[in-house]
C-alpha cells in the first residue's frame, strides 16, 4: 500500500507512535510518505520506502497566525496526487482528522477518492478535544473519517462518552519495537549517575502540566528519605522550572539530574529500578510501556488507559492520582527488596510483549485493508 502519514514531528507520544509505524510499515514493503511541517523526530536514519513532504508555510504580514491548516490541506492534495496515495493516515484528531476531510473533499472534486483512516491519542479528545473551541470540529471530523482508531479501551470509551458518534472505533493499542527496546548493559552510565549503588528512579515526559511533575518530585523525596537514591528527569516542557525549584526546595536537588531531551530513551532505561507516571490523564502512557520493555517496573496513576498497560501488583502499582504518598510507599515496597524488584521487573518485560510491534503491526495492516474495501 502506498499510505500518507500525518502526524505532529515533536517529541509528544502521538508522533513518536505515528513515526514508528511508519517505518515498520515501509520495512514490510509499504510505501510510507510523511506529511508534516518538520521531519519527525524519530524518522533519525534513511529508510527503504520512505519519504518525508515538508509542509511550507507562506508567512504574510497579514496573517497574525500562519494557515497552517490550509497549507497542511493543499500538501495533502498535491501528495495523494502525485504520489498516488491509496489511504491517508492522520495521527491526532486536530487538526488533522479535519485537514484530510477538507482534502478529500477537493481530491472528490477530481474524481479521486482518498480514504481516511483517524488515530485517536489522548488530549485531542480528553483535554483539547472536548473544549468548546473545538469539539464540533473534532466530532464532525471524526464521524467524516473512514475509520477510526483509539490506543486504548478507556480512550475509546471516554470518546464515545464525550461526543455523538455515528462511527465505529477500533481499538488499537501502542506498541513497542524489542529490537530497540530491551534492558541493554549500561553499567558505566549507572555508575556516573549511581556511583554508590543507589536505587534510579525515572521519568520521561514532555513536563506538561496533564503529568503532573510536581508528583513525581513528591514521591522521590519521600523515596529518597527512606533509601539512598537518585532520579532521571528526560524531556522538557513548561512545568520543568517549577519542577526544578521544588528540588530546591526539598533540599533533594543533589540527587535529581534533569537530563532534557534525549533520543536514546532506551539507554537511559536501562539503568533504571522504576519508572515514574504520575499523570493525570493518560490515554496508554507509551512511555511507561518503554519502560517496561526495558525490565522497568511502573509506578502509575490509575488514570484512563493506565490500567490497560500497568498491571497493579504485578508490573507495578497504580493509585489514584495525587496520592504521592501511596505512590512512594509502593515505590519502596518495590525497589527495598533486590527479590521483588526482579520479579516485577519480570513481570513488565512479560506485560510490555503483549504490545510488540510484531502483533501490533498486522491489525494496523488488517484494518487498512478493510477500509480499502469498504470505500
Ligand atoms: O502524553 C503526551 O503529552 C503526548 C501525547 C500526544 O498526544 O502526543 O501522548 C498521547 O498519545 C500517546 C500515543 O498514543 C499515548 O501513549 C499517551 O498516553 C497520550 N497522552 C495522554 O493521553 C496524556
Amino acid at each position: 500500500m502506498k499510505i500518507g502519514i500525518v502526524c505532529y514531528p515533536t517529541y509528544g507520544g502521538s508522533g513518536v507512535l505515528a513515526t514508528e509505524l511508519g517505518i515498520a510499515l515501509a520495512r514490510n514493503g509499504h510505501e510510507i510518505h510523511f506529511i508534516t511541517y518538520k521531519r519527525p523526530a524519530r524518522l533519525t536514519h534513511f529508510h527503504e520506502n520512505v519519504y518525508f513532504h515538508e509542509v511550507d508555510t507562506e508567512q504574510y504580514p497579514l496573517f497574525e497566525y500562519t494557515p497552517y491548516d490550509t497549507a497542511l490541506t493543499s500538501k495533502l492534495v498535491d501528495v495523494v496526487q502525485h504520489e498516488g496515495l491509496d489511504l491517508l493516515h492522520v495521527h491526532y484528531a486536530i487538526p488533522h482528522a479535519a485537514v484530510a476531510y477538507m482534502a478529500k473533499k477537493i481530491l472528490l472534486t477530481q474524481g479521486r477518492y482518498i480514504p481516511v483512516v483517524t488515530t485517536l491519542h489522548g488530549t485531542d479528545i480528553t483535554l483539547v478535544g472536548k473544549d468548546k473551541s473545538f469539539a464540533p470540529v473534532v466530532e464532525f471530523s471524526i464521524n467524516k473519517s473512514d475509520g477510526v482508531t483509539a490506543v486504548s479501551e478507556s480512550l475509546r470509551q471516554q470518546t464515545y462518552d464525550t461526543f455523538n458518534l455515528t462511527r465505529e472505533i477500533e481499538v488499537i493499542y501502542n506498541f513497542i519495537d524489542f529490537s530497540r527496546f530491551r534492558k541493554s548493559n549500561k553499567d558505566h552510565f549507572k555508575k556516573a549517575i549511581a556511583p554508590k549503588g543507589e536505587r534510579i528512579l525515572i521519568h520521561v515526559s514532555n513536563f506538561r502540566k496533564v503529568k503532573r511533575i510536581n508528583d513525581v518530585v513528591q514521591v522521590f523525596y519521600r523515596v529518597n528519605q527512606q533509601m539512598p537514591s537518585k532520579l532521571l528527569f528526560i524531556g522538557d516542557g513548561p512545568e520543568r522550572r517549577a519542577a526544578e525549584d521544588l528540588c530546591r526546595e526539598l533540599d533533594i536537588i543533589d540527587d535529581v539530574r534533569f537530563l532534557g531531551k534525549q533520543d536514546a530513551i532506551e539507554e537511559l532505561m536501562a539503568v533504571a529500578d522504576v519508572f515514574l507516571m504520575p499523570s493525570e490523564s493518560e490515554s496508554f502512557g507509551l512511555a511507561a510501556l518503554e519502560a517496561m520493555a526495558c525490565e522497568v517496573p511502573v509506578i502509575s496513576t490509575n488514570a484512563g488507559g493506565l490500567p490497560e498497560v500497568n498491571i497493579h501488583g504485578e508490573t507495578g502499582f497504580l493509585s489514584n492520582v495525587g496520592d504521592v504518598e501511596d505512590m512512594a510507599r509502593n515505590a519502596i515496597i518495590i525497589l527495598s527488596d533486590e527479590e521483588v524488584l526482579t520479579r516485577f521487573r519480570e513481570n513488565a518485560l512479560a506485560q510490555a510483549k503483549r504490545f510488540d510491534i510484531q502483533e501490533i503491526l498486522p491489525k494496523y495492516e488488517a484494518y487498512y485493508e478493510s477500509i480499502l474495501k469498504a470505500a
